[in-house]
């Protein structure tokens, strides 16, 4: 194919994904990236994703080199869609505690949404290009290190906080990619760097980013509220403060991320789902049922209904509002879930030293039937975390 022949293809392809709705879309080769493979099994040697058990050294394999998935690739086009940035959190007021959600959960489940318009994507080409066995799309799940891809493709340089960072929206971006064997023309990568900035480093209050563009993801906010199947340790708990879904803190200290405006495709925006804030204390009244009725179809489902009430009883232990106290002590006499009374107990004890509270939780390590459940309401009283 000539060079002007190859330029034109590349911006018909460019010019259909914007058509879509992506908002950034670059174009790197299929080749293998040198030294991933390397680096990402140093870090899982190195213990930096030991709480993430599907994150492994194969899975660092497949993603040296993505022809080790889609052995025809030539190209992989990097995509972006941009999602709120905005400050909208309502913040706690006496007697209605408040839990956080990352900015990227607000609306609708992100890998519906970006798989939908990949799908779309990918039909489009096959209409236009033929080629139906090497056209294949992912976003989030498959076994490639999307920012690798993006940083390679140019859509943006991987920032000391680990983020894909944009110059048009910051790192409020989600990333896919669709590999094909379109012969298309490479992007250059972006030159920017973070240079000397380094907030976002101290900023995180688990210290999960021990060195620039490091992530210790037993550490990181995000991994302990989403990923964490069992209970949250308790060193980590204090410093989780009202994040209930993810957290945001080492983009929102970032100041490429400042100001940034984007034209959000509807299925992300926060009317779409949760939104920014939930209210914590009317989640444990929620049925399992009615747990799905209100967060099916948003990224909230991942932890299910017992991995976000244990986060809604951390943020409440942080909270510290002595008016969730009543509504703990009936989640401890109550509630199935044993993870979640063991939350509770952690709770009661950070906020009231009220006789009711000081009862239930010495009720709890009586008699509750689960050895877990009756530590935590032990620790509870007796290492003074009781206010007196
Ligand atoms: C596992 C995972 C997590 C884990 C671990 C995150 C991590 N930093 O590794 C946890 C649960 C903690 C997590 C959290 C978040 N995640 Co996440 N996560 C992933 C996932 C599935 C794999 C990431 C991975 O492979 N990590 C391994 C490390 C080594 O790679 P990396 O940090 O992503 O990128 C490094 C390499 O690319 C390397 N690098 C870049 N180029 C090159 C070239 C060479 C040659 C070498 C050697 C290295 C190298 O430098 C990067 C920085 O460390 C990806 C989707 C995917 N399949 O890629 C989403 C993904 C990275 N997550 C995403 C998001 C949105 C988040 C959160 C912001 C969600 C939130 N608000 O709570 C946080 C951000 C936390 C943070 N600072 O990273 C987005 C990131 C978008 C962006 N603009 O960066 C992704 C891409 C999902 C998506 N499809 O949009 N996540």
């Amino acid at each position: 194919m000539s060079t002007i022949a190859r330029q034109a293809l590349t911006e018909e392809v460019r010019a259909l994904a914007h058509a879509i709705g992506f908002n950034l879309v670059r174009f790197t080769s299929a080749l293998p990236f040198a030294g991933l493979e390397q680096d990402v099994c140093q870090r899982i040697g190195q213990g930096l994703y030991a709480n993430l058990p599907w994150f492994t050294p194969e899975r660092a394999y497949m993603a040296g080199d993505i022809r080790r998935i889609v052995p025809p690739a030539q190209s992989i086009i990097s995509l972006g869609l941009a999602y709120p940035s905005g400050n909208t959190y309502l913040p706690s007021t006496p007697g209605v505690p408040r839990g956080r959600v990352a900015r990227y959960a607000w609306g609708r489940d992100y890998h519906r949404v970006v798989r939908r318009l990949t799908q779309r994507f990918i039909a489009e080409l096959r209409q236009r290009f033929g080629h139906k066995e090497a056209q294949r799309g992912w976003v989030d799940t498959a076994r490639l290190v999307e920012r690798a891809v993006a940083a390679r493709a140019g859509l943006g340089w991987v920032g000391k906080n680990s983020c894909l960072l944009t110059s048009e929206y910051g790192s409020w971006v989600l990333l896919a990619e669709v590999a094909t064997d379109l012969d298309l023309e490479p992007d250059a990568p972006v030159r920017k760097t973070c240079g000397r900035c380094a907030r976002c480093l101290p900023s995180c209050p688990t210290n999960a980013l021990p060195a620039p563009g490091v992530l210790d993801a037993t550490q990181c906010i995000s991994a302990l509220t989403i990923e964490a199947r069992g209970a949250i340790p308790r060193t980590l708990r204090p410093k989780i403060g009202d994040w209930i879904f993810g957290c945001d803190i080492c983009q929102e200290v970032c100041p490429v991320n400042r100001g940034k405006e984007a034209k959000i495709h509807p299925d992300l925006l926060p009317e779409r789902g949760c939104g920014p804030s939930i209210e914590l204390l009317p989640l444990f009244s929620l049925s399992p049922a009615a747990f799905t009725a209100q967060f099916q179809g948003t990224s909230l489902m991942r932890t299910r209904r017992e991995g976000l009430l244990r986060n809604a009883c951390v943020a409440l232990g942080n909270i510290a509002d002595p008016a969730a106290a009543p509504v703990l002590c009936t989640v401890l006499a109550q509630e199935t879930s044993a993870l979640v009374r063991e939350h509770a107990c952690w709770a009661l004890g950070r906020i009231s030293s009220e006789q009711l509270a000081r009862q239930a939780l010495a009720h709890a390590a009586r008699s509750d039937p689960d050895l877990c459940v009756r530590q935590e309401a032990e620790l509870s009283l007796d290492l003074g975390e009781v206010h007196s």
